[in-house]
Formats: C-alpha cells, sequence, structure tokens
C-alpha cells in the first residue's frame, strides 16, 4: 500500500490535468483561431495523456521495486509520451523546421529512457545513466537556446508565446534532475513520499499552465494574426471572414 499522500497527490494532479483537456478543447473550439494553424491536436495528448497515467497512479498500477525503492513505470511512459511534444511545440510555435523538432524530441526521448535505466540500476551504473541522460537534457536545452531563437525572430506575431514556452520548459525542467539527485533513486536526501509528492506538483505545473499560456495568446494563430485582435471586436473584419470561409 502506498502512503494516503502519494495517492492524493497523484488524484489531486489528475483532476488539475483534466482541467489542461478541458482548456485544449477550449482552444480547438476558439472561433478567434485556426486549430490547424496551432496544431492544437497535439496539444490534447499533452494533459490526456498525463491524466490518464496519473489515475492509473493512484491506482498503484505498474509500480515495481528496485533496490527497495518504488518506481512508478507510468511516470516513466507518460514523460516519454507527452515531453516530446512540451519540447518539440516550442519549436513549432518558434517556426523550425521539422527536422530540428523531431531533434529536439529525440533528445528528449533519450534523455528520459536513458533516465529511466539509470533509476532502474543500482550503484555506479545509475550515475553513469545520470550523467548521460543530463546529457542530453543540456543538447535539448541547447537546441531550445541557442538553435529555435534564431527562427523565432522572423515570426514576430508567435514570439511572445515562444518566449513564455522556451522559459517554462527551460527553466521548470530544471528541477527534475535537481530532484532526481536529492530523490531515494539518487542520494536518498528527501523521502519517497517527498519525492512523489513534489513530482505530482512539477508535473502539474509543467503541463496545465503550458496549455493555458497557448490558449491566453491564441490570436498568434489567428489566420491574420495582424488584425487578430481586431478581429475580436470588430464586426467588420469578422463579416468578411464570413464572406471569404463562405467562399
Ligand atoms: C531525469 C533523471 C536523469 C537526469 C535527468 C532527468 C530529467 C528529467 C526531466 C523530466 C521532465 C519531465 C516533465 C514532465 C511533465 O509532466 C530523468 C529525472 C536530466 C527533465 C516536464
Amino acid at each position: 500500500m502506498a502512503e494516503l499522500a502519494i495517492t492524493v497527490s497523484y488524484a489531486i494532479s489528475a483532476l488539475g490535468l483534466l482541467a489542461g483537456v478541458g482548456i485544449v478543447y477550449a482552444l480547438m473550439q476558439s472561433d478567434r483561431v485556426e486549430a490547424s494553424r496551432g496544431k492544437f491536436a497535439w496539444l490534447f495528448i499533452i494533459p490526456g495523456f498525463a491524466a490518464f497515467s496519473y489515475i492509473l497512479m493512484a491506482a498503484e498500477i505498474g509500480v515495481v521495486t528496485v533496490g527497495g525503492n518504488e518506481v512508478y513505470l507510468f511516470r516513466y511512459l507518460d514523460w516519454i509520451v507527452t515531453t516530446p511534444l512540451l519540447v518539440g511545440y516550442v519549436g513549432y510555435v518558434a517556426g523550425a523546421p521539422r527536422k530540428w523538432i523531431i531533434g529536439v524530441g529525440a533528445a528528449d526521448a533519450l534523455m528520459i529512457s536513458v533516465g529511466l535505466a539509470a533509476t532502474l540500476a543500482t550503484g555506479l551504473a545509475t550515475w553513469i545513466g545520470f550523467a548521460i541522460s543530463g546529457g542530453f537534457h543540456v543538447v535539448l536545452l541547447a537546441i531550445l537556446y541557442v538553435v529555435f531563437p534564431r527562427y523565432a525572430r522572423e515570426n514576430r506575431e508567435r514570439y511572445r508565446l515562444f518566449k513564455v514556452l522556451q522559459n517554462h520548459v527551460g527553466l521548470l525542467w530544471l528541477a527534475y534532475p535537481a530532484l532526481w539527485v536529492a530523490s531515494p533513486a539518487g542520494l536518498g536526501y528527501v523521502s519517497a513520499v517527498g519525492t512523489a509528492m513534489v513530482i505530482a506538483y512539477i508535473d502539474l505545473v509543467a503541463k496545465t499552465p503550458y496549455v493555458y499560456f497557448v490558449w491566453s495568446d491564441r490570436a498568434c494563430f489567428a489566420a491574420d494574426p495582424i488584425s487578430a485582435d481586431d478581429a475580436a471586436t470588430d464586426e467588420t473584419i469578422d463579416a468578411d471572414e464570413a464572406v471569404t470561409a463562405a467562399d
């Protein structure tokens, strides 16, 4: 039996992630933007798959014991599926070419897979795995801060959203390796319960606010982004758009 605190934390995160699913739904329904321009369907998977994983984790499904520590496999499955999307979408907003979007997603997936291997290993192998996974994290950050800005500068209407998502990912994600080192998988300074509670919280913060930021700046995906703000208030432009749509 897992501690009640863990079950409750996971259940709260699942609820918060479902709110994220609701935000993406609202985004797809919004008539201020074109859902296809924003590729919003991809965003559904981020809080959606995570909510599903958290429900299974709250039910203690997919838990294995390694070296006396409990490892929740759905956490890593969730990360492998959703974190490449979180970081890849930042590249999409920047207007980066597909090769870089796939490249950053691959660096991310390697970071998580090697991180899982490090978690399942014991002794020296754990720390070798941590160093390799950390190396992929550095590659990911370099793409985020060196490569993507080159493209983002040419995408003026999406620049603000790009900066928000870039820093949300770039800064918040630093907490993960730091927590891992302190957790029972690393040096064991923080208990299993403490680790589970903190991860449940930061996973939620990494996802629901992320889709909310896209929602709040959705006008940058309007068919005519320059007049996006006018379009919401100006009847004439709305009428024009209706005519174009009818054509
Ligand atoms: C591990 C351990 C090994 C070293 C590194 C890690 C990084 C993990 C990260 C996870 C991000 C997860 C997110 C989840 C959202 O729900 C695997 C902990 C570098 C950065 C954003």
